[in-house]
């Protein structure tokens, strides 16, 4: 596995940190773009790293067998291109992925001291490829993260290029993370409806939960990164640029998320691929610290980058879910 540690910040580092205010706008709205974390060469290398990697290239075994949708390579017939695990399996991708810094700006936003990789990602879009099959439903990452104790965790989405409307940015609905825990809303936060669910149904599914639905298009420039409370429902439309819409995903655990045995309404365990891919800890629960699969990427070690004060709002006060023993 690759592995690095490292919890530096340089001055101008530091200087794009959230602010409390921007903290404070998170939490109200449950997203936030932040200032451009990846320059021009950064992105260049990202772009280099995702061509080598759908050609096949891999400097690690993924931690767990991907299915081919969640696997993409040249010859596939997805018409969305989705490859899981990249900052364990792609030594350039990882780099950029697991710098401090994103993982700091992570850190400030869900105020933890601790930020431990979950899983990583990249989503691309080819261009000019209209419907369903390119399309991301509107969803919940918290829908995929049920067996995880905490509604802290959070998304990053990198943008390898300039994203207007045309390309099909990613979308939040301002908000949802703090919609109340009503049957219709449930409904909607957990579907499991990233992919392969008509735009209909889940609008209807919106409409049905009463509250209002303000999208905000994430309008990134080429470096800048988006993030998202795992609660935030989102998604996105076809690319129908001429160029195509490439996004690198870091999903980051707070410090003090554990595995918990989380239950559907059906009664039906909730899993994640995390699970087949950590050790084990001696009660036999997953452990979502195992440093191969979940490495820390930040703590709050560096006087430099205080951690305010825990806010009072926390999202995982806000609903409960089913527990079963
Ligand atoms: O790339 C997209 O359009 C959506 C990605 C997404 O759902 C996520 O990053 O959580």
């Amino acid at each position: 596995m690759l592995d690095r540690t490292g919890f530096d910040l340089t001055e101008s580092e530091c200087g794009r940190l959230p602010s409390e205010e921007d903290v404070q706008f998170y939490e109200e709205h449950g997203w936030f773009v932040a200032p451009r974390l990846f320059d021009e060469a950064d992105v260049a290398e990202a772009i280099t790293a995702v061509k080598a990697h759908q050609g096949g290239r891999r400097d690690a075994a993924a931690p767990t067998a991907l299915n081919l949708i969640d696997d993409w390579r040249e010859g596939s017939s997805y018409r969305i291109r989705l490859n899981d695990y990249v900052a364990l399996t792609n030594e350039r991708l990882a780099a950029l992925l697991r710098r401090p810094l994103i993982a700091a700006v992570a850190a400030r936003l869900a105020r933890t001291e601790e930020i431990r990789l979950w899983q990583s990602g990249i989503v691309y879009k080819e261009p000019l490829v209209d419907g369903a099959a390119v399309t991301i439903g509107w969803h919940t990452d918290r829908a995929y993260w049920r067996s995880c104790t905490s509604t802290r965790m959070l998304t990053a989405w990198i943008a390898l290029q300039d994203c207007d409307d045309l390309m099909g940015p990613v979308t939040m609905i301002d908000g949802s993370h703090l919609w109340p825990d009503t049957e219709a809303v449930r409904a909607v936060r957990y579907g499991r409806t990233f992919l392969g669910t008509d735009s209909a149904e889940l609008r209807r599914r919106l409409a049905r939960t009463g509250m209002p639905v303000t999208t905000v298009p994430m309008n990134l420039r080429k470096g800048q990164v988006s993030f998202h409370n795992c609660l935030t429902v989102h998604g996105s439309g076809p690319n129908l640029s001429e160029r195509p819409r490439i996004g690198l995903t870091a999903h980051f655990q707070d410090g003090e998320n554990r595995y918990q045995r989380a239950y559907d309404e059906s009664g039906t365990l909730q899993t994640h691929n995390n699970d087949l891919a950590c050790r084990k800890l001696p009660n036999g629960d997953v452990d979502y610290s195992d440093p191969d699969i979940c490495p820390v990427l930040w703590r709050t070690t560096n006087a430099r980058t205080p951690v305010a004060a825990r806010h009072t709002l926390n999202v995982s006060t806000n609903h409960q879910e089913p527990q079963r023993e």
